[in-house]
């Protein structure tokens, strides 16, 4: 590798030498973390005092795809008892003064006898967290509702990784496909990291945002899907494949697409 400057960083150092302020937009770059999904509207509250955020749309918005009943008790049951379950598992811990990714990130350091608790209940509380915001009543796309495909940015790199969005054997193909395999209880994800995208799987509430040797993949989580049968039954019976046909009508690619942008640095350089 060249030891040179490059033109950038001189033209860099020196409007720093002046005291200007930079406008040369640094090199993207992977910004692995939770952080994009602060910007884009994430609550989970102080660890040990978590609360349960509030939909960001009625329980019937998601309808026909997903029904009213099967979210509000999604939402009010399942992922109340994740939130107070946790908030059980943290309480007197020095954990409470970590943010919940660095929870999840040190699950290593979690004494064994709460390791479960926290890896379950936590993961849990974070997963359904982002789950209900990369939703949308569905709408004609473009930023007008859930459904449709992605544009831009988001739309060359899936394209760029997967080879199409929705072509045979494309984008939606591979992540239905990871969706219907997992085995039991689980999500499907669609994960940043490193600037590049990857489909993974992870069982129960585990999370990308934990360590590989838990959750069998790591990264930024920028779409996931909840395959419990708590997600789909009432509707789908054991239908999964059905409920992962009819998620697509309400997947919220103005959010992803926000998503991704933070993890490859740009909504963090323009602060
Ligand atoms: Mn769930």
């Amino acid at each position: 590798m060249s030891t040179q400057i490059s033109r950038r960083q001189a033209l860099a150092i020196t409007a720093s030498a002046a005291g200007v302020a930079l406008v040369t937009p640094r090199i993207a770059r992977a910004r692995p973390g939770i952080h994009a999904w602060r910007d884009a509207g994430l609550e989970l509250g102080n660890a040990g005092e978590f609360t349960l955020p509030a939909l960001p749309y009625p329980f019937s918005a998601l309808e026909p795809s997903i029904d009213a009943e099967t979210m509000e008790i999604h939402h009010d049951r399942h992922h109340k008892a994740y939130v107070d379950n946790a908030n059980k598992a943290l309480a007197g811990t020095r954990f409470t003064e970590l943010t919940s990714e660095k929870i999840l990130a040190s699950l290593d350091d979690v004494p064994d006898d709460k390791k479960a608790a926290v890896r379950n209940n936590v993961g849990g509380h974070v997963n359904h967290s982002m789950f209900w915001l990369m939703m949308a009543p569905a709408g004609t796309g473009a930023g007008k509702g859930g459904g449709g495909e992605p544009t831009g940015a988001l739309a060359d790199a899936i394209k760029a990784t997967f080879g199409s969005f929705g072509d045979k054997g494309g984008f939606k193909d591979q992540f239905a496909e990871a969706a219907t395999k997992r085995f039991g209880s689980g999500w499907a994800w669609l994960i940043s990291r490193d600037g590049k995208l990857a489909i993974a799987s992870t069982a129960n509430q585990d999370c990308p945002l934990m360590p590989e040797k838990y959750a069998g993949a790591t990264g930024t989580p920028i779409l996931g899907l909840d395959v419990w049968e708590h997600a789909y039954y009432l509707k789908y019976r054991n239908k999964r494949a059905d409920y992962i046909t009819a998620w697509w009508n309400v997947v919220n690619w103005t959010k992803v697409a926000q998503l991704h942008t933070a993890t490859m640095g740009g909504a963090e350089i323009s602060k």
